[in-house]
């Protein structure tokens, strides 16, 4: 078996203390999604949204891999090429981690990108509505991070990975959210074996063929020691 496409979400990285979005005193009890979330937000209050990026980043850097991680980035070493991490998280924690086949298709709070010229480049680690743009010089800098009715990234790319996927797992995201709660669907189509980690039930759990419920630090080591045998 060689090829395993793992989709993870907030859930992975709720054990290593940052928040998930949906819980009830998540990151969207907190902030209203079109104000953080969305272009049109980002137009009314670009400080807000720099605020609210520049306090995940520091949470983010505050926060350290956990064993669910660490057994994702073991199960890759060991499969040798054959697994890829599709992350809808915007943290580095897979990185870490010791993982190094992924795919931040919801974009990294690593990286800046301007709103004029979609040039791309290494986030400050606080960032303001003043920065300037290093390619054209405008200050339109803003996080590249992928906010409703944006394309997420690698589109292309991670619909190949599932049409020729063996084994498609998601970790900890609630399939509240497309592209990415489709997955399990396409891949199931496409003849993957289907598995769904997290501590309930998502909105997707019906294009799971295998669930296994529980906390992410106890289900996914349990699962990679399985799949090695
Ligand atoms: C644990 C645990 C533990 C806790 N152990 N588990 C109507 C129908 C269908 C689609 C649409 C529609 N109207 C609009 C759309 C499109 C829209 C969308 O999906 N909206 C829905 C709300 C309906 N999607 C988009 O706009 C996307 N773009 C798009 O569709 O482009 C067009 C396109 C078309 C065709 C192909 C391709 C593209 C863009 C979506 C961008 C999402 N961005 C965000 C915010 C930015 C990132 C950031 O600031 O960090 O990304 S939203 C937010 O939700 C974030 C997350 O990545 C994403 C998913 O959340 P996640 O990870 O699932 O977190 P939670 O909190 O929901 O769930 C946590 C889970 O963990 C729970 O299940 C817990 O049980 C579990 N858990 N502790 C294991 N210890």
């Amino acid at each position: 078996m060689s090829r395993v496409v793992i989709l993870t979400g907030a859930g992975i990285s709720a054990e290593s203390g940052l928040g998930t979005f949906r819980a009830e005193n998540g990151l969207w009890a907190q902030h209203r999604v079109e104000d953080v979330a969305t272009p049109e937000g980002f137009r009314a209050d670009p400080a807000l949204v720099h605020r609210f990026y520049n306090m995940r980043r520091a949470e983010s850097a505050g926060a350290d891999p956990n064993e669910a991680h660490r057994a994702l980035a073991r199960l890759e070493a060991e499969l040798d090429g054959g697994v890829t991490i599709v992350t809808q998280n915007v943290d580095d924690l897979h990185e870490r981690g010791g993982a190094q086949n992924i795919i931040h298709m919801h974009g990294a709070l690593a990286g800046s990108l301007c709103a004029a010229c979609d040039h791309r480049w290494p986030s400050a680690f606080e960032t303001t509505p003043a920065d300037l743009c290093p390619h054209c010089a405008t200050p339109n800098t803003r996080p590249d991070i992928v906010w409703f009715g944006e394309m997420p990234y690698q589109m292309d790319r991670i619909f190949g990975l599932l049409q020729d996927a063996e084994i498609f797992a998601a970790i900890g995201t609630s399939g509240n959210v497309y592209p990415a709660a489709g997955f399990a669907h396409e891949a199931r189509r496409s003849g993957a074996h289907t598995v769904e980690l997290n501590l309930e039930p998502s909105m997707v759990v019906n294009d799971f063929v295998e669930t296994r419920f529980g906390p992410a630090t106890r289900t996914v080591p349990e699962w990679v020691a399985e799949l090695l045998g």
